[in-house]
């Protein structure tokens, strides 16, 4: 607010000269128009110009390194969430070391209540390329960069889901590198832990679509705990059925769509480094089924 007061001072003066000149010194009549006094080389006036701007320009300075400072020396409360963001083309990966989680696409953090704040911390890098995270309502950008830990924190104090967008161009399906982060009730996130800490679950009914992902490629590039399928390249598909959407929320997580992805990635997503599975019909429906389970 102190720097869009100054700002706005300078506008409405700078503004307000201009209107004032064009208004005062428009010429009616080319009979009885004589030239203003011009000034030529004016220590004082080109003084004062450089000086002052020079001033305003430091005094912004200061005000806005205090509070980037004062941001980014907050301590740690020991209440804090930890969270491993990868950026991927084009999904994000979540790891949260200290609960021995790991998710994709869809972030569940606790709001943070100020009296007893538990703000998550994220511990940012790329498997790839440069990325960024963006939440316009959580914090600001901050680049997710190979080779390199970037951090910031976040602390929502209001429950509900926050959208964001990768912000950096990382390739063909950049625009459908969404964010989703779910602020829940320190409950609700509890119950969401618990869930996840699961391992995936083995529901006899569909154990012929556990054999064939199992027996496929799938395994190469996707983890579902418990099993031998341990890749990484892929999103951890172990509770892919508890998100709402796939896919880094290009679609919503429903069997029709998950089937759709299975078989050919680019239905929705043209470019996604997954390549079209062409499973014949039976097996197609036989993995959706063991998918959809995945709680
Ligand atoms: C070459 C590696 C590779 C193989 C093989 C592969 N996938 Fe994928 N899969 C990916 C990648 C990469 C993504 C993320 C794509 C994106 O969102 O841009 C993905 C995404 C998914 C998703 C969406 C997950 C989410 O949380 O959004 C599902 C479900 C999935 N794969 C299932 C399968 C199944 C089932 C098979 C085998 C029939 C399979 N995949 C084979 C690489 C692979
Ligand atoms: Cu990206």
């Amino acid at each position: 607010m102190f720097v869009l007061a100054i700002t706005l001072a300078i506008f409405l003066i700078v503004a307000g000269l201009l209107t004032y000149a064009l208004i005062r010194y428009r010429h009616h009549n080319l009979e009885t128009y004589n030239e203003p006094a011009q000034i030529y080389g004016s220590n004082q006036i080109e003084l004062a110009w450089t000086v002052v701007p020079a001033l305003i320009v430091v005094m912004l300075f200061l005000t806005s390194s205090r509070v980037i400072l004062a941001t980014q020396d907050s301590t740690k409360p020991a209440d804090a969430v930890d969270v491993v963001v990868i950026g991927h083309q084009f999904w994000w990966e979540y790891r949260y070391p200290k609960l021995g989680i790991v998710t994709a696409n869809e972030l569940h953090i606790p709001i943070s209540d100020p009296a007893h704040p538990t703000p998550t911390y994220l511990e940012m890098s790329s498997a790839d390329v440069v990325h960024s995270f963006w939440v316009p309502r959580l914090a600001g950008k901050m680049d997710v960069i190979p080779n390199r830990v970037n951090t910031m924190w976040i602390d929502p104090p209001t429950p509900g889901l926050y959208l964001g967008q990768c912000n950096q161009f990382c390739g063909v399906q950049h625009a459908k590198m969404l964010l989703r982060v779910y602020a829940d009730t320190p409950e609700a996130f509890a119950a969401w832990v618990a869930e996840q800490k699961k391992p995936a679950v083995e529901d006899p009914s569909v154990a012929e679509g556990r054999e064939v992902f199992l027996h496929s490629a799938c395994v190469n590039c996707h983890t579902v705990s418990g099993t031998m399928a341990n890749g990484r390249f892929g999103p951890d598909l172990t509770h892919v059925a508890s998100r709402d959407t796939i896919a880094s929320g290009a679609v919503n997580n429903n069997a029709d769509n998950m089937k759709k992805w299975i078989d050919d990635p680019s239905t929705f997503k043209p470019g996604a480094l997954m390549p079209p599975m062409h499973l014949n019909e039976h097996d197609l429906n036989a993995v959706t089924a063991y998918m959809m389970s995945l709680h």
